[in-house]
């Protein structure tokens, strides 16, 4: 084969590679994750679909649905979402995302979820769905953390997900259609955008998203090393397709939880 040829080709297989390493994940990302007395009550949350790391938006269309579990119960929160513009700091046009308000009136954990509409992904072929979640606690009573919201995957946590510090380990348990999800990978990723102190720099790839396994019982550990926002997205194959172009494709879903650390002081 010619040099040239040689060389377009490896471009086009580091191009390609690239594009499937990229992660995306499903983002709430509420302005406080502890509300004490003297805190602002009404929180505000933004909903995106991402790369963390790279900080690159995708763009989202309005999700099927965004709520939030308190005390047992859930609310339903569609139509608090408004559509917002923004793009990565290396991306050259806008990309559509979500915010919602909502005023925090009672004590306890609050638990945000959004089901987003399924994302075309020509690049892998297929579907990507998040269902998504978030933890927020008010006013001291810590309760309402480790219940799950009935969504078709989800991770539900066993360590409680908020007064974190770095380095600690976070242990959670996924869900598919109610039971455990054995031996399936999970994804974890820093939310650069939101980085305290500088963004991470990864040496290679690897480093950019880390990547766990659950057990035989669908759980899942991973110790934070910097404080800031982590997401964990947990991955597996919906037994549904849906059509594109008139062909059925597979569907991936994500059950996807992010947490907040913080640094000793
Ligand atoms: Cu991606």
């Amino acid at each position: 084969m010619d040099y040239r040829w040689r060389l377009l080709l490896v471009c086009a297989l580091i191009l390609c590679s690239a594009s499937i390493a990229m992660a995306h994940f499903g983002l709430i990302l509420p302005s406080d994750d502890i509300l004490t007395q003297t805190d602002n009550r009404t929180l505000s949350l933004q909903v995106k679909f991402l790369h963390p790391y790279e900080g690159h938006y995708l763009e989202m269309v309005k999700p099927q649905r965004f709520g939030v579990l308190h005390a047992g119960k859930i609310t339903d929160l569609s139509d608090k979402l408004q559509a917002r513009k923004g793009r990565g700091p290396t991306q050259t046009r806008d990309f559509t995302y979500w915010v919602g308000d909502y005023k925090i009136r009672r004590p306890g954990d609050y638990t945000f979820f959004v089901e987003p509409t399924p994302y075309w992904e020509p690049a892998e072929d297929k579907y990507i769905l998040h269902y998504t979640k978030v933890c927020v606690d008010a006013f001291g009573l810590q309760t309402g953390w480790d219940q799950a919201v009935g969504l078709e995957t989800e991770i539900v946590p066993l360590t409680r997900p908020y007064g974190l510090w770095t380095g600690n380990l976070f242990s959670a348990q996924v869900l598919l259609k109610g039971k455990p999800a054995a031996f399936i990978e999970v994804e974890v990723e820093y939310l650069n955008e939101a980085a305290e102190g500088a963004p991470i720099h990864a040496p290679s790839d690897p480093f950019v998203t880390q990547v766990v396994k659950t057990d035989g019982g669908g759980v899942f550990h991973f110790a934070m090393p910097k404080s800031g926002w982590w997401g964990f997205a947990a991955l597996s194959e919906a037994d549904w397709k849906l059509q594109h172009d008139g062909i059925d494709k597979a569907v991936e879903i994500g059950a996807v939880y992010w947490v907040h650390v913080t640094d000793l002081q």
